[in-house]
């Protein structure tokens, strides 16, 4: 109970800080963009990890703030990057994409709330992607149409997160106006052990092309996994084999650096 007590304070007390995991080019290296992780530092605990406390948050209620405060801390972060007078960063500025929650997405307002953000912070609409999993779409279908299109009509891009573990089917999954899909690291895992993965991933990269939207392939942790991929036409990836999530400072720095 403390720790529900906790976590309702914990952004406004400074303790919950974001990290980014490069999302890149799988066979130059290139960096297309990152992806915002939350991290929740608490004073006694320590490092709790957001597998528990963004289900606590959901059950809470408090999801939306908390979701709010992710996606403004992402955008005024990379917003003042580019504006940073020490280095050509804006040209460069790659996409950001925020985890949205089942339950944050499920709640009235999400298209509202981005759209406050996105002027507030003065982050471009087209940069920023939105992770929304399979599950989150697959409660009400219509609704989630309806919410991914407001989005969408805002300029957003829309990433289906952990593609492969939901039910998601064929027959609605082009009724969603997605921009990728990331195929869930369990598939990537078994690349090169097993060969039904590796069917499996390139029916995802089939259905992609079909569907005409892009593929990231998560967690991709050896380089026999990522030439797999390369093999099997893949162009986006990430995981610990490329970087893990990076401090403000040191994503900053890749970025001044460049491709
Ligand atoms: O960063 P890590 O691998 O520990 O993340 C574990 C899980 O928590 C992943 O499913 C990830 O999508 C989720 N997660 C991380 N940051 C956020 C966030 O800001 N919002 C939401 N909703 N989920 C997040
Ligand atoms: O569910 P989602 O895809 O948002 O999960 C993102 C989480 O996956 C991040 O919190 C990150 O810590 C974790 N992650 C990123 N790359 C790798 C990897 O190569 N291997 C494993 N096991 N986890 C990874
Ligand atoms: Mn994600
Ligand atoms: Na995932």
């Amino acid at each position: 109970l403390q720790l529900e007590a906790d976590l309702a304070q914990a952004a406004r007390r400074g303790q919950m800080r974001l990290v980014y995991q490069p999302i890149v080019d799988i066979q130059t290296g290139r960096i297309g963009g990152y992806e915002a992780l939350l991290r929740w530092q608490h004073p006694q605990l320590g490092a709790v990890p957001p597998n528990e406390f963004v289900p606590l948050a959901e059950e809470l209620e408090i999801i939306s703030e908390l979701g709010a405060f992710v996606l403004e801390a992402a955008c005024r972060t990379f917003q003042s990057a580019c504006s940073d007078p020490a280095g050509a960063v804006a040209s460069q500025l790659p996409s950001l994409q925020v985890n949205v929650s089942t339950r944050q997405f499920l709640r009235p307002g999400l298209a509202q709330t981005v759209r406050r953000i996105l002027d507030d912070t003065g982050f471009p609409a087209a940069r920023l992607h939105l992770e929304v999993t399979e599950s989150a779409l697959i409660l009400d279908i219509d609704e989630a149409a309806r919410t991914l299109t407001e989005l969408r009509d805002l300029g957003v891009r829309i990433h289906i997160d952990d593609f492969g573990t939901g039910h998601s089917s064929l027959a609605f999954l082009h009724r969603f106006p997605v921009d990728a899909l990331k195929v869930d690291r369990a598939f990537i895992a078994r690349l090169g052990e097993d060969l039904v993965s590796a069917k499996l991933v390139q029916t995802v990269l089939l259905l992609a092309r079909t569907l005409d939207v892009d593929v990231i392939a998560e967690g991709i942790e050896t380089a026999t996994q990522r030439d797999h991929l390369i093999r099997m036409g893949c162009r986006w990836g990430q995981g610990y084999l490329f970087a893990r999530p990076l401090e403000l400072a040191d994503t900053l720095e890749l970025l001044r650096a460049g491709p």
